[in-house]
């Protein structure tokens, strides 16, 4: 997946037409969304199609799937049917349940992302301690998209040695979570900034900014 100057806005705001006046301020600056359960649970999963409608934006779907395979499956199958071009999923829940969801991105022609190690502090209470296996076992699985954390870059650079050059490394925690945009882009080939840029009061300005700070 290729990304416009390397920012995927997190689009986690609850109401349709909020979230739309925010793509439309800032349409030609980046060409992909990340849309989750914030504006879904609130708005439907129609709230992607109509944003595919509308706009020219590649959508990942980020909910975080996490279910034995059956119901992985229906999870990615009913994803993609609604327009979104992939979808997050994680990796703790063993190689049968991303499979799942591998074989539905097949059929559909589109992507999933493997969540490895998460931003938040409470990731290292559970998850860094498989955070690397589930990486290891992505890249087994033949993945080639993942998401790792943009607050522990020591982390995130353990995790791109394991998947490689060649993978591609969408990175959360930039801004708001305290992680730093060119540092993040050491390791990751693209950002995930959500409140950075949806609540600031002129959210093209903010991520012009952002995209000015990166240009190296
Ligand atoms: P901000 O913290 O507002 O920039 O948003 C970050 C976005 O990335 C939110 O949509 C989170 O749900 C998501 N995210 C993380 O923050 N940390 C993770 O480890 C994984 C994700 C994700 O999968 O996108």
């Amino acid at each position: 997946m290729k990304v416009k100057n390397k920012i995927i806005l997190a689009m986690d705001l609850t109401q349709q037409e909020a979230a739309m006046q925010v793509l439309t301020d800032i349409t030609g600056e980046i060409d992909t969304i990340k849309i989750g359960y914030p504006l879904v649970l609130s708005q439907g999963l129609q709230s992607i199609t109509t944003i595919k409608e509308n706009f020219k934006y590649k959508v990942i779907a980020d909910f975080k799937v996490a279910d034995i395979p059956e119901t992985n499956r229906k999870i990615a199958d009913l994803t993609f049917s609604a327009g979104a071009d992939a979808v997050i999923v994680h990796g703790f829940v063993g190689q049968d349940s991303v499979q799942a969801c591998q074989q539905s991105a097949k059929e559909y022609g589109k992507d999933i992302f493997l969540l490895t190690e998460m931003s938040h502090p409470g990731a290292e209470q559970f998850i860094q301690d498989v955070s690397l296996d589930i990486a290891l076992m992505g890249v087994n699985l033949g993945i080639n998209n993942f998401v790792a954390p943009s607050t522990r870059l020591d982390r995130l650079e353990k995790i791109r040695k394991i998947v490689g050059d060649d993978s591609f490394i969408i990175s959360p925690g930039v801004g708001e979570q305290g992680g730093n945009p060119a540092q993040t882009l050491k390791y990751a080939d693209a950002l995930i900034i959500g409140r950075s840029i949806y609540t600031a009061k002129y959210p093209q300005q903010a991520l012009q900014s952002i995209i000015d700070s990166i240009k190296f």
